[in-house]
């Protein structure tokens, strides 16, 4: 274990200070490292990793043949997509979450494909390495 000084201004400490007491973080160490971690693990995320993720998506279902559409797309993906968890939020809007794993640029465009559908409000892929990172 290495311990070095780092200088930030003022503000920036102390917004970072509240953020990690948010978080249960029990000092400034810990929460440096995972952000280091995510930050490196980020970087080392090539276009042909092979990735895990999953894609949210609320959209109103009454968007004429937004619904068809976004079948059809994952049908195109049918490899890519292991699982789909679809909720009415209320009378119009639906939570979609499907759960994606493929090569990191195949899992990316197949999210643009259906975030950019017309009726889809709001579009958000996460995704990591599927913790065979040594055969990568
Ligand atoms: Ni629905």
């Amino acid at each position: 274990m290495k311990r070095f000084g780092v200088s930030l201004p003022d503000e920036l400490l102390e917004k970072f200070d509240l953020s990690i007491k948010e978080k249960g973080y029990a000092n400034r160490s810990e929460a440096l490292r995972d952000l280091i971690r995510d930050s490196l693990l980020k970087d080392q995320i090539n276009s042909d990793a092979i990735v895990a993720g999953t894609l949210t998506l609320v959209f109103d279902h009454h968007t004429p043949d937004l619904s068809r559409k976004l079948d059809e797309i994952q049908h195109n993906h049918h490899g890519s997509v292991l699982s789909k968890l679809h909720i009415h939020l209320d009378h119009h809007n639906c939570l979609e979450v499907a759960v994606l794993k493929g090569k990191c640029s195949e899992i990316r465009k197949l999210a643009d494909l259906m975030v950019a559908l017309r009726g889809v409000k709001h579009g958000k892929l996460t995704f990591t390495l599927t913790g065979n990172d040594s055969h990568q």
